[in-house]
């Protein structure tokens, strides 16, 4: 690899001019990019942004939890498996009225995404029908519809995306080499196929991944480069930083340098320069400067909301704050 960290000179790069959406990245140009000074890869995932993108601006997704716990993967990085023992105790999947309820709510604090998580490995035929009324009712509110199930078969895609899903959530959450240390249940491949199937059925992706989970720079990049180097960009880049759970395999996982999240978050926006990439899963764990960094690095959505599905998130008036003295908005 190019170490272009160390020697601070390689600045300003031709393959970083007018990107454009690319698909033939190779994970050493990523590796190179990453690596880049702070400041220069700060102010490259900066330019970008700003021609993709309206400065400033942040998009909010509100997640609520369909279905909690008992599920049958072994996902190391999840409260929700019932093979590990944390606090997380399985419930039954919640009635379409309350998952309306909150999607109001949601509205109200000013989301425009609402998200809906179930613990599952993949949806059962009569879970799927109630899943299939709360994407109704919800989209009948005016909000955009995410739902995020586990693997899904071409029917069950077409089956959501005809009763208004928007988005379907499903993450390769991290490199192809660096996976089978994480989940041994499904595959990769499992994961991508199901991710066929959602553009097949005409369904926006939202797919992203998790640091922190004792991956390497390499893994990080070749997590990036698998999504950049899709047909087609997912329309939505969560990047997760794990959230720690007690009783799971990674309960005591060493916290990555924070720098690292945001280089992260600016390469995912240099490579996929017209998605939207959010900063998801660990901000109550950030401070609001390091929250700005990621900002600065091209991040333009959140989950917003006082919980994300088991764990907590800032609360709302926090938020609200904050982008407040950033100058940001919501869209
Ligand atoms: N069961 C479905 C599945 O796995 O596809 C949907 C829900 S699952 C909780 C959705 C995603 O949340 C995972 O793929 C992972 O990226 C993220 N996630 C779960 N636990 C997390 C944790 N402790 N920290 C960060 N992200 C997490
Ligand atoms: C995603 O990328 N992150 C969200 C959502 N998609 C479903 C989930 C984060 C979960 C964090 C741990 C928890 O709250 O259980
Ligand atoms: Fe189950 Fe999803 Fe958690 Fe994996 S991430 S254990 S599939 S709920």
């Amino acid at each position: 690899m190019m170490n272009a960290r160390a020697s601070g000179s390689l600045f300003p790069d031709p393959a970083l001019k007018f990107p454009g959406p690319r698909h033939d990245w190779k994970t050493e140009e990523a590796e190179y990019i990453y690596s880049l000074p702070f400041s220069d890869l700060l102010f490259q995932a900066q330019s970008v942004h700003r021609r993709y993108f309206k400065s400033n601006t942040v998009q909010l997704s509100t997640l609520l939890n369909i279905k909690a716990g008992g599920c049958p993967e072994d996902c190391a990085y999840c409260p929700q498996s019932a093979r590990y023992g944390t606090s997380v105790k399985a419930a039954r999947m919640l009635g379409v009225g309350i998952v309306t309820e909150a999607a109001e709510k949601a509205k109200r604090e000013g989301a425009t995404r609402f998200c809906m998580g179930a613990a599952w490995r993949s949806p059962r035929r009569d879970d799927l029908e109630r899943v299939l009324e709360m994407v109704s009712a919800v989209k009948r509110l005016g909000l955009e519809t995410c739902a995020t199930l586990g693997m899904l078969t071409a029917e069950q895609a077409e089956a959501l995306k005809d009763a208004g899903l928007d988005y379907y959530n499903h993450n390769l959450d991290t490199s192809p080499a660096y996976y089978p240390r994480i989940i041994t249940t499904r595959t990769y491949e499992d994961r991508l196929r199901t991710l066929r199937h959602v553009r097949a059925a005409g369904m926006r992706v939202c797919c992203g991944g998790i640091i922190g989970m004792g991956e390497s720079l390499h893994d990080r990049c070749a997590l990036l480069m698998t999504l950049a180097n899709l047909p087609e960009h997912p329309e939505s880049v969560p990047i997760n930083l794990l959230v720690r759970v007690e009783g799971t395999p990674l309960g005591a996982a060493e916290i990555p340098d924070p720098f690292e999240m945001v280089r992260t978050i600016a390469l995912a926006r240099i490579s996929m320069p017209a998605s939207y990439v959010r900063l998801s899963a660990g901000r109550s764990s950030m401070s609001d400067e390091l929250q700005a960094l990621c900002f600065l690095a091209g991040a333009n959505s959140v989950f917003y909301g006082e919980q994300l599905l088991t764990t907590e998130n800032p609360a709302a008036g926090h938020d609200r704050r904050l982008f407040q003295r950033l100058g940001i908005t919501a869209v």
